[in-house]
């Protein structure tokens, strides 16, 4: 007799995933999908897809989803949950997405305490069109538009989103994870699961920041990459709870 120990999520669809070998966005896709399935939701959640690599993600989430312009998933998440207050709704964004052209968009979401759960992605980079700097892209890192490093004379210090959000009276949880390992990659399902149940107990606005590869534009092969996450990511953006609230601790 066959003993099935590992699967696709239900919430996954069977579309293969058209993300560069070593990208982190698939791991992050399952993650959201198992907890899809592990809370029983899938008919009932609804889910935002930004403009980046993780556009197509309304191909692979097998729950109703819609596709935001740039940087507007929360205000897009905002009225599909004020409309159906019953629905789960998350954002999935990457870092250019949220954390420049969506900052205003991110910051009055956590604000007014909006009750949905946003995954945010940082790579470090914009991923989809070619490597560019981000404002999360690290103090000397080489990107296509800082070939010499990011030098923070020229082009500032990078923003740190869970620092930025958590100090908002409206923003109740906020907590930032890495997907570059086993143990990790366990500790960033237990945090998704609670900013999904954050929301389905009412209290207000949750975000995970997840620390994510870009092998391709890192110029790094995959291994590579997820030890460039660990050694220069995590020392920059430190894990952990940066808030969250005393019903769900
Ligand atoms: C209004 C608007 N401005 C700019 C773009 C170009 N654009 C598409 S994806 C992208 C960057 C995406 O980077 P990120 O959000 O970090 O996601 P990743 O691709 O790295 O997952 C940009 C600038 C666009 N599509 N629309």
């Amino acid at each position: 007799m066959t003993k099935v120990i590992f699967k696709r999520p239900r919430a996954l669809s069977d579309k293969p995933f058209h993300y560069c070998p070593g990208c982190t966005h698939g791991i992050i896709h399952r993650l959201v999908a198992e907890v899809i399935d592990d809370m029983g939701i899938q008919d009932n959640t609804v889910g935002i897809c930004p403009v980046g690599c993780s556009v197509f993600a309304y191909d692979y989430f097998n729950v109703d989803m819609f596709q935001a312009s740039h940087g507007r998933a929360p205000a897009v998440a905002t009225g599909i949950k004020r409309a159906l207050p019953d629905r789960m709704v998350f954002a999935y964004q990457g870092d250019g997405d949220l954390a420049s052209i969506g900052t205003a968009e991110i910051v009055h979401a956590a604000a007014r305490s909006e009750k949905i759960s946003v995954i945010f992605v940082n790579n470090a980079v914009y991923g989809m069109t070619g490597g560019q700097m981000a404002p999360t892209t690290l103090p000397g890192q080489k990107t296509t538009t800082t070939p010499r490093g990011r030098d923070k004379e020229l082009n500032g210090l990078p923003v740190k989103v869970c620092e930025m959000l958590a100090p908002l009276d409206g923003a109740t949880y906020v907590a930032r994870v890495s997907v570059h390992d086993p143990k990790h990659i366990m500790q960033a399902k237990k945090a998704i699961r609670k900013a999904f149940e954050i929301q389905r107990a009412g209290l207000g606005f949750a975000l995970v920041e997840v620390l994510s590869t870009c092998p391709t534009n890192w110029g790094l092969a995959p291994r590579e990459a997820l030890k460039w996450l660990e050694e220069n990511m995590i020392p920059y953006y430190p894990l952990g709870v940066y808030k969250e609230p005393a019903e769900v601790k």
